[in-house]
This record gives C-alpha cells, structure tokens and sequence, in this order.
C-alpha cells in the first residue's frame, strides 16, 4: 500500500495541495498576519528558508533599487521598441529580459563567482585583475558606461551602507572594494558597478548569516541564483516602460538614417 507510481514532477518550493498554499512549507495566512515582504516571500521560494529581517529587506532593497534605470539602458530599449511595433505586454517584457547577460544586469552570477574564488584564493587584487586580463576575462562586476570615479553609483553606495551597518561581516564586498581601486588605477569608469555590489554583498549575506551551509552556498553560486534579483526587479520597470510607450501612443520606431553608418 506504501508504493506509489514513479512521479514526472519533483518539487519542493510550494505546495497547493490544503486548504491554503504554503510556501516553503510556511501557510500564506501566516505570511500576511506576519506582515511579512516580497523579500520574505523570495526567501521561502528561492532559498526555501526563512531569512533574518536583515536579509529580506537587503533582498527587498536590491529589488527596489534595480527596477529601473532609464529608457536608455538596453533592455528598456528593447521593450520599448517591441511595444511601439505593437506587441503585447507579455513580448514588450520579455523581448527586454531577454538583453539581460554578461554585459547587461546580468553579471551578478559571475562577479559572486569570481569574486568568491579569488577572495577564497587568497588572491590580492592585483593577481586577481591582471590574472582575468591574461585570460581575456572583462571583470564582471566592474565598469560602466556612465557611471565613474567622480558619478558614482548611489544604488551601490546605498547597498554598500546598508551591509556595513547591518550586516555581520563584509569581507567579500571589502575586497571587491579593493578590486575597484586597482581598476580605477587603470581608466576612470572601471568602477564596482551594482551587479558587482549586489554580488559581492549577497556572498557576505550567505556566509555571514550561518543559515547555509558551505556546500549550499557553493551550490548557489554554482547554479546562479543571483541574477534572478536584476530579472525579477527590471521586470517591474519593463513593465512600466510598456505601459508608457502605450499611454503615449507612440508610434512604429524606425532608426534614423543618419545615426547608422553604412559602409562596404
Ligand atoms: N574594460 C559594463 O564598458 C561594460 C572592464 C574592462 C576589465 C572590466 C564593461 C563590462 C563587466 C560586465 C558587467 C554590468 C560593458 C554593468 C548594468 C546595469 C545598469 C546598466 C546601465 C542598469 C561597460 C573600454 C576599456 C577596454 C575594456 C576595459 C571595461 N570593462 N577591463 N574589466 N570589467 N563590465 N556588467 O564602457 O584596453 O581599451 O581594450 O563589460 O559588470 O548592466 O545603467 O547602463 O541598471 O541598467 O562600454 O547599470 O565595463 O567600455 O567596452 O569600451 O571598454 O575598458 O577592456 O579596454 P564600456 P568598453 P581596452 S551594470
């Protein structure tokens, strides 16, 4: 009687089955009477623990800070362009995700794992950089187009502050500090950009808050969890970029001639 047919599905974030869905085996009625947040919600689902509040509104921050940034950054273009051919939300939205990668809000991943393996390494900055320039590696996590020594970034400012006062150790975003100030020897953009806060800092937020365990953390880093935060949090802003393009009835974008080079 204890034998089952073999399952197609295995899961273990959520479960639908009572009277109430539960989410990481905690009832959404204790969710909401708990007053609890979207950063809540994330850990249960993603991390299938409950966090310290410190943790959650770290989570709730990153998501905040990183839901726009400008119509001029490359998924907001996209999106925009998809909406003004027409398209629905779903295609305006996803046709901007789509632009997330190594060189767009998606270098979170790869910063934590170099960051981490350099850290763990011992490596000085210094070994660090020059050994990534040798392999012909750009640092993830390092440089932008318009932010720089002298405009800084406030997102990484805001997150930086925020781990230093509550967070029980920042060793991994300290280095990456470090990492900065080598880079920034070398040309003036070359700063710790908000992929590289949020993935140096979401090293500390794993191994300072002793709720993983080592191989658990080396497993999210392997997997990449972390650029679900720029994708969850940019959705919000690609989103409201489609809504706009409508609201505004804006037309068919075609590029301007004269903005193209055309050679042979
Ligand atoms: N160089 C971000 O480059 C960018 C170097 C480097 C060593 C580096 C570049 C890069 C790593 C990926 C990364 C996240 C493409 C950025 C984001 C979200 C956003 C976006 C927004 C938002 C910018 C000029 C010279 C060259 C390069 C060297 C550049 N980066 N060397 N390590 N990391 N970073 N991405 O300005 O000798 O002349 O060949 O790939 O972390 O995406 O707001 O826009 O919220 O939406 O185009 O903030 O840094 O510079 O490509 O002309 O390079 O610098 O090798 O040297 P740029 P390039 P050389 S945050």
């Amino acid at each position: 009687g204890k034998v089952r047919a073999p399952t197609h599905i295995i899961s273990t974030i959520s479960d639908d089955r009572g009277d109430e869905p539960c989410y990481g085996g905690v009832k959404m009625s204790s969710i909401i009477e708990k007053g609890l947040g979207v950063g809540d919600v994330i850990s249960l689902l993603w991390f299938k623990r409950s966090l310290p509040r410190y943790c959650t509104r770290f989570i709730e921050m990153c998501i905040m800070l990183c839901a726009d940034h400008g119509p001029c950054v490359s998924g907001a273009h996209n999106t925009i362009v998809t909406a003004r051919a027409g398209k629905d939300l779903v295609s305006s939205l996803v046709s901007g995700l789509l632009t997330i990668g190594p060189r767009f809000g998606g270098a979170i991943d790869d910063a934590a794992r170099y960051f981490k393996d350099a850290y763990d390494r011992g490596l000085t900055p210094y070994e660090f950089v020059e050994s990534m320039k040798k392999k012909g590696i750009r640092v993830p996590g390092i440089g932008h187009r318009i932010k720089s020594r002298d405009n800084r970034d406030k997102r990484v400012e805001l997150l930086q502050k925020y781990a230093r006062e509550n967070f029980p150790n920042v060793k991994y975003m300290e280095y990456a500090v470090q990492v900065e100030t080598y880079t920034l020897s070398k040309a003036n953009n070359l700063v710790l950009n908000v992929d590289g806060a949020i993935g140096s800092l979401f090293l500390d937020l794993l191994a300072g808050s002793g709720l993983f365990t080592k191989p658990e953390i080396d497993e999210i880093v392997e997997i990449g969890y972390l650029n679900g935060l720029f994708v969850l949090a940019r959705s919000i802003g690609l989103i409201g970029h489609t809504f706009d393009q409508k609201r505004l009835k804006q037309p068919l974008y075609r590029h301007p001639w004269e903005d193209v080079l055309y050679t042979k």
